[in-house]
């Protein structure tokens, strides 16, 4: 079954990840913004969400549905696909070649606190990297298995995470950040929340947090990162959620939990 769902999540995203970049070929044009001047929307996040909505909704019709551009629906199977249509909406509105589709599907109510991931698909279609993962089947860049890369001291670590909208959080965050990067190798900032998490997965990464995702960011990420041998969560081994999600190797998650919760206390 899992299998299964990962096979419609792969074969979806990747179409979706070719219509997302012909849009940037052609050209981005925002279409809204959403809870500050910098959080926009483009007509092709829409597009593309309506897309995948579509194709999901005649392969699985009775699945529900929580997407980032367009309205929840509930379905009637258990089973619910939790999709950012185009994650790493900025970097796609400057042309930075880092950006993805990720598509989820999840069983139960969907709420991270609660929801079993099935599979998770996370595709950049500038570079044609395609990450998956189906629960207890392990992770996968194309048909490479993935694992986390071996525990390192924090110092030697390679840490990424990101920046919400407000500028309030953005202080707040940075802040943190300032305390944090004498503590480890590097930061990187890379933009795009359900690739850091398959960095993390592919060893590209020691680590990642952040506090502020909304579900369909880090839905599909934090699958294949879990299934490459990651420890992803929230605070204290709570699931991962909109507080805060950390995904690392569970020596290394271990680390930088203790130190990033010396840094808030
Ligand atoms: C983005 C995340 C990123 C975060 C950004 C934004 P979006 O998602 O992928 O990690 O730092 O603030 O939330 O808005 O591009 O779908």
């Amino acid at each position: 079954m899992n299998s299964e769902l990962l096979n419609l999540a792969r074969t979806i995203a990747v179409e979706a990840g070719e219509l997302a970049q012909r849009r940037r070929i052609e050209g981005v044009e925002v279409a809204d913004h959403k809870s500050s001047a910098v959080d926009v929307v483009t007509h092709a996040d829409r597009e593309t969400e309506a897309f995948i909505r579509a194709r999901l909704a005649d392969a699985r019709p009775g699945d529900g549905f929580l997407g980032e551009e367009s309205a929840a629906e509930s379905g009637t199977t258990g089973l619910t696909w939790v999709v950012d249509p185009i994650d790493g909406t900025v970097n796609f509105l400057y042309g930075i070649p880092h950006y993805a589709v990720s598509i989820a599907v999840v069983e139960g109510e969907p709420d991270p606190l609660t929801w079993t991931a099935l599979a998770g698909c996370v595709v950049n279609p500038e570079t044609g990297e395609v990450y998956s993962a189906a629960a207890g089947h392990g992770a996968f860049l194309g048909e490479e298995r993935l694992q986390v890369a071996p525990a390192v001291d924090l110092s030697q670590a390679l840490i990424g995470t990101g920046f919400g909208y407000s500028a309030d959080r953005r202080a707040e965050q940075g802040a943190l950040v300032a305390r944090l990067l004498p503590r480890v190798r590097d930061i990187r900032r890379l933009g795009t929340a359900s690739l850091d998490l398959c960095f993390v997965a592919a060893g590209r990464l020691n680590g990642y947090y952040e506090r502020g995702l909304n579900p369909w960011d880090h839905a599909a990420g934090a699958l294949v990162a879990a299934e490459a041998g990651a420890r992803v969560s929230g605070w204290s081994g709570r699931p991962a959620t909109s507080e805060f999600i950390l995904a690392a190797e569970p020596t290394v998650a271990e680390a930088l939990e203790q130190l990033l919760t010396e840094f808030h206390s």
